[in-house]
């Protein structure tokens, strides 16, 4: 500590002449060993883009308590009044997002040892040079499960390759236009990205698109078609633009806690061989019973049926694997046969947090970053997230309706302007 600070003060005292043209530099000067607060510590001002994180640093131990605060307006008594609104609190280190191009006053006060101090400096908020989408920007990964629309959605064609899968998952997703992508069985998952940082504000911050629905002639309320899919979230703390050393969260969603749910299932798909001879079942739609072996990390094993309304390949095309492996959370199973005999199924919808599992104009399929928790399960703090992983959260097979499959057709943010 006392090296550091004999260190800061020779530099401040050698550059002295050149504080007048590095301004914001200049709280460089004053620091003492002694502990106590320094006469400065923020920079005159910060610039950043709207809708992007801008990190301040106040340089201050968490033996200070630290109050950061920015001014804002209300009206009370029909007259505006401005007073400080506090934004972050006992964190040496700022993390600020706004998605308005303006400027904010930023107050920092700090105690310690009983005496108090105020820093000020000010946050220019710039709009971004190149607008912004509100919609999914780009997509960065996308490996299915085995299902029955895999291979057709998005289409493979002879000779596809990955990247080439996921520039085609890509056009489906980005933009304001986007379609639809199918993820499989369980743990078949996406990865996609925003040009911009969410911003986690109070309430639910983004949607995630889907082709759930309600079910007619369900009994239940809010079941029908929902094919819950599991959602993980990263902040692009490296400012890289790429889902690359950025931790994931989960979102935690209404069902994370409950003793239903199992925690690093994993399961494995066995390649099947086209040609083989198929074992067909009693009902009509079983094609083969026996298509596509699977072997889990709980002891259990089976097959995904072949049914008689799609008859491509379950298993992608482009994978040269003779197997592969998917892990993540499992939810309870969320489909029953309503009828009885087979004819009419529905999924229940689960009450938050998950993708494809409430129509899309429903509250649910709006999600909180603020769900979001670490490998622990600790609730995280995140100022934004830049990307989402989405992956099916089911293993299980609804009868004719075939495996229970996350459907993502796009995703937003619900904040933006
Ligand atoms: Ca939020
Ligand atoms: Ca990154
Ligand atoms: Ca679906």
């Amino acid at each position: 500590m006392k090296k550091n600070s004999i260190k800061i003060l020779t530099l401040g005292f050698a550059s002295s002449l050149l504080i007048g043209l590095v301004a914001c530099k200049s709280d460089r000067e004053e620091v003492d060993s002694g502990g106590s607060l320094p006469g400065k510590t923020l920079d005159d001002q910060y610039s950043v883009s709207r809708y992007r994180v801008l990190d301040i640093d106040s340089k201050l131990g968490l033996d200070s308590k630290l109050t950061w605060s920015i001014s804002a307006k209300k009206i009370v008594d029909n007259k505006e009044v401005v007073y400080d609104s506090i934004i972050a609190k006992d964190v040496p280190k700022l993390e600020f997002i706004s998605r308005y191009a303006k400027n904010y006053a930023l107050t920092l006060t700090a105690e310690t040892n009983g005496v108090s101090k105020k820093y000020t400096s000010q946050i220019i908020v710039n709009k971004e040079v190149k607008a912004y989408s509100k919609y999914i920007a780009d997509v960065f990964d996308y490996r299915p499960a085995v299902g029955q629309f895999i291979n057709e959605i998005p289409e493979y064609a002879t000779g596809d390759t990955q990247d080439k899968m996921i520039k085609k998952a890509k056009e489906s997703l980005v933009g304001g236009n986007s379609t639809m992508v199918t993820l499989g069985g369980f743990g078949g998952y996406v990865v996609f990205g925003f040009d911009h940082t969410i911003p986690n504000y109070d309430g639910r911050d983004f949607k995630i698109l889907g082709n759930a629905f309600w079910g007619n002639e369900a009994i239940e309320e809010r079941a029908g078609s929902c094919e819950p899919g599991i959602i993980m979230v990263a902040y692009d703390r490296n400012k890289n633009g790429k889902p690359d050393e950025d931790e994931w969260y989960e979102i935690a969603g209404s069902e994370y806690f409950k003793d239903t749910t199992i925690r690093n299932y994993e399961i494995t798909y066995f390649k099947p061989d086209e040609n083989k001879e198929p074992v067909p079942g009693a009902e009509f739609w079983q094609t083969d019973t026996q298509y596509i072996k699977w072997q889990d990390n709980q002891g259990v094993s089976g097959f995904k049926t072949r049914n008689t309304f799609h008859a491509q390949s379950y298993y992608p095309l482009w994978f040269s694997e003779m197997s592969y492996s998917l892990k993540g959370t499992r939810l309870k199973d969320n489909f029953y046969d309503q009828s009885g005999t087979g004819t009419y199924w529905v999924g229940k919808s689960y009450a938050y947090g998950y993708a494809d599992n409430a129509p899309n104009n429903d509250d649910a399929s709006n999600i909180d970053i603020s769900w979001a928790i670490d490998k622990y399960g600790n609730y995280v703090k995140l100022p934004g997230i830049d990307f989402v992983k989405v992956y099916t959260g089911i293993n299980q097979e609804a009868g004719w309706l075939g495996e229970v499959s996350t459907e993502v057709a796009g995703a937003y943010n619900l904040h933006f302007k």
